[in-house]
């Protein structure tokens, strides 16, 4: 029999869901020769949430960061994870931008691709599984494992054979909320072996305190490849050990073959980089049974927890947990896992913060519910699809059949943008991967465009943060007594947001906002309503103008929050007598947005 082939995940997945995606290049490179020479199936290295964070909160350009890596590590094939038509993103993109995503981390570097869609509508995933064929890679289709009473094992298996037909080179069991049972996974995996010829690989999180049992029973049916982690970068959130999955099968005809000396060297390394990025951990010590009820994927849970402390909501975790599942109904019953799991994760805090149900609905749970993404599972809430609808029709063919192709019309976009703001683009070849990071990402990445080589701009590396000296002085606003405190500092003439606990301990920083007039610092205007914003989050658009009479319930701005877009709408029938932020401004919650007269 072939041994079992490992995929170590610690690059991407494990610091994804443990370290809030926070771990640098810088971090990686050193342990890279050491990880070229284990002899894994394949390294998870890129994808998922890891392009989001370079731009967003690390300063690093994503591209550059997988040609690092692969030119460390040239002898193992790189993986990416790759969310279909929402390629790393949270919208469906146009098929050339798919097309070119995929050619493009080719080039980079990327060996096999394992592309999901999170409704489990196998038309998303379609373009990305031909467009990887197109380049000779390795095309993985996957199924986005969950429980519903829409689901059982033999429309899993259903669609295993759809994602043979439809070319791929194998299937993944993504089982991203540890919710598979192990005799359950015995039974799948026995019936995808005898349904397709393409090899299977199993990807479990250990949240639920499952995985490695499950592993083991998968490998009883016969399962090729299992994804794992380094067991210093495991469990909790996270994955199996790769070191207890090896020494589990050592002697047995599906032995690994790896070498346990030789994994322990890269989990003394990885001990240590854990410890740098302590602040990034989430509060799961263990296993956390809520999981089985609400279904949160593990790399969601620590977001949703630091989303809430962002929010000033960080004591409302457990009525959001179960304000998931009844969501996830509402929305017809599909997978929790990105983006789904941001929107309906998303979508629960607004309905739990703004204390009505479904008072805000997200730009993105609309589209949900109108057919953006494809096919749910089940049907929808008829009542809240009717309300976004507004008399309007359902999408039901494939979403991404709507959108012309919108590639050379966002190059020509940036390169304007670039030469009004004085953006340096890559020249030649490579300017389009920063085509594509602004398509995916258009105010992060733009954002990240303009700063990119000015780290200043960016998260500071754990370890460089500014020795904070708190002056009451500084203070942008306190925390409630005896809670942390908040102040602003200036190192080096960049400003940054510090979070000082009772005994002095930083517990939290980023840069500043830019400076937002009228909000938090100095009181609305005398005259007028102010209203406020529900969420902390970024102004992305105002639609409103000094003057311009609303109706209550007009949209007066929309605000990215937790990476959804939230409209705000006007508290009663009013003017507006003035605009108190602009779009990009960064705001906190119960900051004053506009004024209504
Ligand atoms: C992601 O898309 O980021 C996941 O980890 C599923």
């Amino acid at each position: 029999k072939r041994p079992l082939g490992i995929t170590d995940v610690v690059l991407r997945d494990a610091s994804q869901s443990l370290l809030a995606t926070r771990v640098r290049l810088e971090d990686m490179l050193p342990i890279a020769a050491k990880l070229d020479q284990i002899g894994f199936w394949s390294l998870e290295s890129w994808g998922g949430a890891t392009f989001d964070a370079c731009i967003r909160y690390l300063g690093e350009d994503p591209w550059e960061r997988m040609r690092e890596l692969k030119k460390a590590m040239p002898n193992t094939p790189q993986q990416m994870l790759f969310r279909g038509q929402n390629i790393l993103g949270y919208r469906h993109y146009a098929d050339d931008v798919v097309a070119k995503f995929v050619e493009r981390a080719a080039v980079s570097g990327i060996d096999v691709f394992r592309v999901f869609d999170a409704m489990n509508d196998m038309r998303n995933i379609e373009v990305a599984l031909q467009a990887v064929k197109q380049v000779g890679k390795h095309a993985q289709g996957t199924i986005s494992y969950t429980l519903s009473p829409v689901h059982n094992i033999d429309s899993w298996v259903e669609q295993g054979k759809r994602i043979e037909d439809m070319g791929a080179d194998s299937i993944c069991i993504k089982d991203m909320a540890g919710l598979l049972h192990p005799y359950d996974g015995y039974e799948l995996v026995t019936r995808l072996k005898a349904a397709c010829a393409i090899p299977i690989q199993l990807h479990c999180h250990a949240t639920t305190g499952l995985s490695t049992t499950t592993i083991l029973k998968c490998v009883e049916a016969g399962i090729d490849n299992v994804d794992t982690s380094i067991s210093s970068m495991s469990m909790t959130y996270g994955h199996s050990p790769t070191e207890s999955v090896v020494a589990m099968l050592a002697g047995t005809d599906r032995d690994t073959g790896l070498d346990i000396g030789k994994l322990e060297e890269v989990a003394s390394y990885f001990r240590a980089v854990r410890k740098k990025y302590a602040k990034f951990e989430g509060a799961l010590r263990g296993v956390d049974s809520r999981i089985l009820v609400a279904q949160v994927p593990g790399g969601m849970l620590t977001n949703m927890e630091s989303q809430l402390k962002e929010q000033g909501a960080a004591d409302k975790l457990d009525a959001v947990l179960e304000e998931i599942p009844r969501v996830r109904k509402d929305l017809g019953f599909l997978p929790l896992v990105t983006p789904t799991s941001q929107i309906v994760g998303t979508q629960s805090v607004i309905n739990v913060l703004t204390g009505e149900r479904y008072k805000s609905i997200s730009r993105e749970t609309a589209g949900v519910l109108k057919g953006e993404y494809g096919a749910t599972p089940a049907p929808v809430s008829e009542d809240l699809q009717s309300r976004v609808l507004e008399g309007g029709e359902a999408i039901t063919c494939r979403p991404a059949d709507l959108l012309e192709a919108e590639l050379d019309h966002l190059a020509d976009e940036l390169r304007k943008l670039a030469s009004e703001k004085s953006i340096t683009l890559t020249t030649g070849e490579g300017e389009i991967d920063d085509v594509l990071t602004y398509a995916l990402f258009p105010q992060v990445g733009l954002k990240f465009l303009e700063n990119r080589g000015n780290p200043g701009a960016f998260e500071p590396a754990p370890g460089d943060e500014p020795a904070a000296v708190p002056t009451p002085a500084a203070s942008v606003g306190a925390a409630p007594a005896g809670g942390p405190e908040v102040y602003t500092v200036k190192v080096n003439g960049n400003s940054y947001v510090v979070e000082v606990a009772e005994g002095g301990e930083l517990t939290a920083i980023s840069p500043a906002p830019t400076a937002v007039p009228g909000a938090a610092a100095a009181p609305a205007p005398s005259a007028g309503e102010p209203l406020k914003a529900p969420l902390a989050g970024n102004i992305i658009r105002i639609e409103v103008s000094p003057g311009d009479a609303v109706a209550a319930g007009d949209v007066v701005l929309i605000l990215e929050a937790m990476k959804m877009e939230t409209e705000v709408r006007a508290s009663q029938d009013a003017s507006i007598v003035s605009i108190d932020v602009k779009v990009g401004d960064a705001v906190a919650v119960g900051d004053t947005l506009v004024t209504l007269g």
